[in-house]
């Protein structure tokens, strides 16, 4: 069973996340735990303040140390387990999807919530194992981040619908993003489905996923294909998408001109 705690300001934006969608079929089916930790009530004056002005002045507010060591103290509590403690902060590590399947195996994840100008960085040094981000790009709180976290290690637990199917050929996890995607109708205004997934040919239609699959990552992702380790069959796929679409580029301009 995997246990997350979330300490936040904001405990009920969390406990909304978790009544619904895969975490709450996750905790129904008893292989998640998710809890929330109210850092107000953790506050020094009992009237909910947590923050105050940062020592050498400058804007905005700090969260202090001592809310939030209790805050966390008490989230390790919520488990019998050994807890990993995870401050949510755009100078952490950018997380990927080797780390989400790196957290699937702690126990006791507890996810830590910034708010502010950030907190003490004596909480850092002392209360936290690692510092996670989402990527350069700032949001107003870790609450955000922590929820996606959450998600994308809670559909990699057994029993979840990622575990098992999808999870081994999602984008990513294979270094490589996804081919192309249709359903029913196979015409619409004009736009067809591409006939060789009408053939019926499963080894055909492989191919050509594979063929877009590699396609799509040099159009889109060329920074993936940098360590992707090709074999010789995608090298040579990878060739004959680029020949198709030089050719489409042609027919276009002849068609134009
Ligand atoms: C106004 C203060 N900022 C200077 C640009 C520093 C700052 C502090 C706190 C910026 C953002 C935040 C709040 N962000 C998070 O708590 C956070 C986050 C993010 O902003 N980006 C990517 N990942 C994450 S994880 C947590």
């Amino acid at each position: 069973m995997n246990v997350f705690t979330v300490v936040t300001i904001f405990p009920e934006l969390i406990d909304a996340f978790g009544i619904t969608g895969i975490v709450r079929r996750a905790q129904d089916s008893g292989h998640v735990v998710l809890n929330t930790i109210d850092l107000r009530s953790f506050s020094v004056d009992g009237k909910g303040k947590i923050d105050d002005a940062p020592y050498g002045g400058g804007p905005g507010m700090v969260m202090m140390v001592s809310p939030l060591r209790s805050a966390i103290r008490a989230a390790r509590k919520l488990s019998a387990n050994r807890s990993t403690v995870v401050y949510l902060t755009p100078q952490g590590r950018p997380v990927d999807q080797d780390k989400i399947s790196e957290l699937t195996s702690i126990e006791h994840l507890v996810l830590v919530c910034g708010r502010y100008e950030g907190i003490d960085e004596r909480v850092i040094e002392d209360d936290v194992d690692m510092e996670l981000s989402l990527g350069d790009f700032v949001l107003s709180g870790g609450e955000v981040a922590a929820m996606a976290i959450i998600d994308a290690v809670v559909r990699l637990l057994p029993g979840s619908l990622g575990s098992d199917l999808s999870a081994s050929a999602d984008s990513f996890s294979a270094g490589l993003l996804e081919h192309a995607q249709y359903t029913r109708p196979e015409c619409v205004d004009g736009q067809y489905v591409p006939q060789v997934l009408l053939s019926g040919n499963h080894a055909e239609i492989q191919r050509w996923r594979r063929k877009q699959s590699l396609g799509r990552t040099w159009l889109k992702r060329p920074d993936l294909l940098e360590n992707a380790d090709l074999s010789q069959n995608d090298r040579e796929l990878l060739q004959e998408f680029r020949a198709e679409m030089r050719a489409a580029g042609d027919a276009a301009l002849d068609g134009g001109g």
